[in-house]
């Protein structure tokens, strides 16, 4: 089984932490692709960085359905992508943030959210409302740590996400916590020793998620609404993102030529 990793920031030395991450959960068989656009902001922590991430994530997606890869990650927490991702892709999509939320909902009768920069905790509070955990979710706490000085070695921010993951068990009152960032995903052991609470990191949750669904042979259902996208012209920068009619191969699933015979990540 090939599960294609995508990092949709384009910092490479967070994607090789991201692929380590995944290969922990991967099973004998298993082979995780880790990946980063070539094009794209270097963190994502705002919603024009995730604007702007989502071209270089689908095509990842278009040259992965080139190689047939059976499954996908998306490894950001603001889950961005997710519904064209899954329009494009033959296999399974999962995000991290959701991966994570339900993950947690398993484990406890609520969690908190540890995340970055307080500016991205209303994407998280949206995606617990889309995600329909909301219930469970009693609170989203950033820590004020840029994504990228988590890249930092022997920054205080190890010591800074522990801290206000216990204080989010002590005054939330939370059953369990999820990180809310893929650079985080090395902290989950020592974390959740120190603070007595499962904690959840979103990269090895949907990396296990989408090596579930494909070995139960489930894929995304094309009955509706994430049906390949309508073939349409794209123009200007875009124009290589154009789409043509699906060849119909195992269920007409696959990226196909533009008409100028570009294809999306070529
Ligand atoms: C993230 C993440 O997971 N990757 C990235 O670039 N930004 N999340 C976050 N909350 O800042």
């Amino acid at each position: 089984m090939l599960i294609k990793v995508i990092n949709p920031n384009t910092t490479a030395s967070m994607t090789e932490k991201i692929g380590d991450c995944a290969r922990t959960v991967a099973a004998v068989g298993t082979t995780i692709d880790a990946v980063n656009p070539a094009m794209g902001p270097a963190s994502i922590e705002s919603h024009y960085d995730e604007a702007l991430a989502v071209p270089g994530l689908l095509d990842e997606i278009a040259k992965g359905e080139r190689e047939r890869v059976d499954g996908y990650v998306i490894a950001c927490f603001g889950d961005p992508g997710l519904d064209a991702a899954r329009e494009l892709a033959r296999g399974p999509v999962v995000a991290i943030a959701e991966a994570a939320m339900r993950t947690a909902t398993f484990l406890g009768r609520s969690f908190s959210v540890v995340t970055t920069l307080g500016r991205t905790a209303g994407r998280a509070w949206d995606l617990a409302a889309h995600y329909g955990v909301k219930d469970f979710c009693r609170n989203v706490r950033a820590c004020e740590i840029p994504v990228l000085d988590l890249e930092i070695p022997g920054s205080a921010a190890r010591a800074v996400i522990t801290a206000e993951c216990a204080r989010a068990v002590a005054e939330d009152g939370c059953d369990v916590i999820v990180l809310g960032c893929a650079r985080m995903a090395d902290l989950t052991a020592d974390i959740s020793r120190r603070i007595g609470a499962p904690v959840v990191d979103g990269v090895a949750a949907a990396t296990a998620t989408v090596q579930a669904l494909v070995s139960m042979g489930l894929r995304t259902s094309v009955r509706s609404e994430f049906a390949r996208p309508l073939p349409k012209q794209m123009v200007g920068l875009l124009a290589g993102f154009t789409l043509d009619e699906p060849v119909a191969v195992n269920g007409g699933r696959v990226a196909t030529a533009g008409p100028d015979g570009a294809r999306i990540g070529s």
